[in-house]
């Protein structure tokens, strides 16, 4: 995707047009370097401009949720097969407790189910003990746990203590979103924190401990 291209999708997102997204990012070579740039680029590069109208004294529901549509509407553009059968492990995935926000988490689905993988979704505003439960019921190998507010990370750092007591002594555990790619996987006491949801998958498909 060219700058120019880019940048049009940005305005068309920003502006909540679905249809002129959609029509943006239709005509792409089906490549994924050319899809993380769209996500990466584009949807992330947008919704970080909408900080401003999103602060701890107010946001503006009607515009956001029109921005969210859209990104919706390329998201399922780019990677339009949401359940494949299955080829890789079960995942289950959540915001957690006290954050409402779902887009990136949405994105996060529909992205891991696209590349294979059987991704059970929790939800949002998820308490700990639902995630748990929920991957301890479908024997998960992976839990993902998206986060856009800084009021979760308390309840980050009980997932795998929680996840190891229930037996799920293998499972991995990857954070991500705004509010949680700032930490280091320590301080949020997770396997790994990921920056965008395809350095993600990378890190699960060549975990960093398993190279020579
Ligand atoms: C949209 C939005 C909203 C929407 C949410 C709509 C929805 N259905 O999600 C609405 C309007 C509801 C909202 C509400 C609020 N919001 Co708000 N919101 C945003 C905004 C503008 C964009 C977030 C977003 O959707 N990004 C797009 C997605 C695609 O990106 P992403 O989530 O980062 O996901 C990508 C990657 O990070 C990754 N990823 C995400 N999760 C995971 C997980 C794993 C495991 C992996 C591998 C990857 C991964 O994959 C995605 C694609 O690569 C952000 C600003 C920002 N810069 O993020 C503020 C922001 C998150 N909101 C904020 C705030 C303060 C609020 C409110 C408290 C405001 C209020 N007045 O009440 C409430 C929260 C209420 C609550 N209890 O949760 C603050 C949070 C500050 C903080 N650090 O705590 C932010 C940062 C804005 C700011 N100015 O500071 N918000």
């Amino acid at each position: 995707m060219n700058d120019q291209s880019l940048k049009r999708l940005i305005n068309a997102l920003l502006e909540g047009d679905q249809a002129r997204a959609i029509a943006e990012v239709v005509s792409l070579p089906n490549t994924s370097i050319d899809k993380e740039q769209t996500v990466i680029g584009g949807i992330e590069t947008a919704m970080g401009r909408l900080d401003a109208k999103c602060t701890v004294e107010q946001f503006n529901l009607l515009e956001i949720m029109l921005v969210g549509r859209a990104v919706m509407g390329v998201i399922k553009t780019l990677y339009p097969h949401s359940s494949p059968s299955a080829t890789r492990e079960t995942v289950v995935l959540a915001s957690l407790e006290g954050d409402v926000h779902d887009l990136g988490k949405n994105v996060v689905k529909t992205i891991m189910t696209a590349k294979g993988y059987q991704v059970i979704d929790c939800g949002k505003d998820c308490p700990v003990e639902k995630l748990v439960d929920a991957a301890v019921r479908e024997k998960a190998a992976i839990i993902c746990i998206s986060g856009l507010i800084t009021n979760v990370v308390p309840l980050v750092r009980q997932v795998i203590p929680m996840a190891r007591t229930r037996g799920l002594t293998k499972v991995k555990v990857l954070a991500g979103g705004a509010a949680l790619k700032q930490a280091s996987a320590d301080a949020l006491n997770v396997d790994y924190v990921a920056d965008s949801v395809f350095d993600g998958i990378h890190y699960l498909e060549c975990p960093p401990e398993e190279l020579p």
